[in-house]
């Protein structure tokens, strides 16, 4: 089949399969999939959610927190550890043969109040307390958590050069994030260790500041051994530039996540509130443009990332109601494969149909 074929063939199973949505149940993404299919999910919600966890069961083999296994929610205070949220996500994802990827060790956002107080006070301490935390967190769930994001952003928003007004980068400089590689490496040699990051896949500066880090690492022997596109794309995000940089970065060897997908319409300048409304409704023209825009994100996954690199693909949070993206950045927006009201769309079927095409 030729290019245009396969697009025809494409919408208009598209279509047909959506016209028969909810009559039957819909086929299990994970069961089609080479790769580990995931979503991020916050727990204590999910916990007292049954609808969403029969979906997250059919769908998902790979679960990441929302935010429960970050550092202010496991370390709030001095010398305080709250292991009880992650045991229990671990029995959760052990009984249902989910693997449980780590979200994130060291990360400015989650950085809670009283380290920056101290480090600030006392920045030689910086250093140990990483070390302590993450030696502790890491050889607790060893064998357990598969793979951490053991970096999130550190690099600027926009641009190039590492985000300097981190307390991480301000009290340790740049190699705060060698350390924190070396630190997990130590505590479970097993863990396959990501440097994780958002916009990467569309700005070439960012992306070039981070491929530069990486390949040192490499150089150097620092244990790093995947790379984490958060891939928050539009569907205006050229799909070029997409192929371009996870092609250049699965040159590398390294393992390819794409970690925290969603896909607007609207857009945004990257901060809290920071929305510009374009689309005030959801059109069935855009609910297919979307399905082919998921459809080519699997196939650029799939033909960029050679097999044994393709960690996964994971949603931050897969549908339109609990999506992060409306209430942080002020949007009214569909960014997901499911809708508000836990059904599949279009994009759900773009999506699962690209992971069956052979390419
Ligand atoms: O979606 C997450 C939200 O529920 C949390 O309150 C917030 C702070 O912990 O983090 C959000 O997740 C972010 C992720 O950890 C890193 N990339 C951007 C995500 C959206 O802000």
């Amino acid at each position: 089949m030729n290019k245009s074929t396969v697009l025809f063939v494409f919408l208009i199973s598209t279509f047909l399969l959506t016209a028969q949505t909810q009559q039957t149940e819909v086929e299990s993404l994970k069961k089609v999939s080479d790769f580990p299919i995931g979503s991020s999910l916050r727990f204590i919600p999910f916990m007292n959610d049954a609808p969403l966890q029969k979906i997250q069961q059919h769908h998902f083999n790979s679960y990441t927190a929302g935010s429960d296994m970050k550092m202010y929610q496991i370390s709030p205070r001095p010398n305080v550890y709250y292991w009880d949220r992650v045991d229990s996500i671990v029995s959760y994802t052990k009984k249902n043969n989910q693997r449980l990827f780590g979200h994130t060790l060291i990360w400015h956002s989650a950085t809670p109040w009283w380290v920056e107080k101290k480090a600030k006070k006392d920045p030689v301490w910086l250093d140990k307390f990483m070390k302590e935390y993450i030696q502790k967190y890491v050889s607790r769930y060893k064998g357990k958590v598969h793979g951490w994001d053991v970096v999130n952003e550190g690099f600027n928003t926009k641009g190039a050069g590492y985000r300097t007004e981190s307390i991480w980068y301000k009290t340790m400089g740049e190699t705060y994030i060698e350390k924190a590689f070396r630190y997990a490496h130590e505590a479970d040699p097993d863990a396959v260790l990501f440097y994780n990051d958002f916009n990467i896949e569309r700005d070439t500066l960012k992306f070039n500041s981070m491929m530069k880090m990486v390949e040192d690492f490499q150089r150097r022997g620092v244990p790093i051994s995947g790379i984490g596109f958060q891939m928050h794309i539009r569907m205006d995000t050229p799909n070029e530039v997409i192929a371009h940089t996870l092609k250049r970065a699965a040159d590398t060897g390294l393992q390819i996540h794409l970690s925290e997908v969603d896909i607007i319409f609207n857009t945004h300048d990257d901060s809290k509130g920071g929305g510009v409304q374009l689309y005030n409704e959801l059109t069935d023209a855009m609910r297919m443009d979307q399905a082919k825009k998921y459809a080519e994100l699997v196939e650029i996954y799939q033909t960029t990332v050679p097999k044994a690199q393709q960690y996964g693909i994971t949603f931050w949070g897969f549908n339109d109601r609990d999506t992060w993206i409306n209430r942080f950045f002020k949007l009214k927006d569909w960014p997901c494969i499911y809708d508000e009201n836990l059904k599949p769309k279009p994009a759900f079927y773009g999506f699962l149909n690209a992971l069956k095409a052979d390419y």
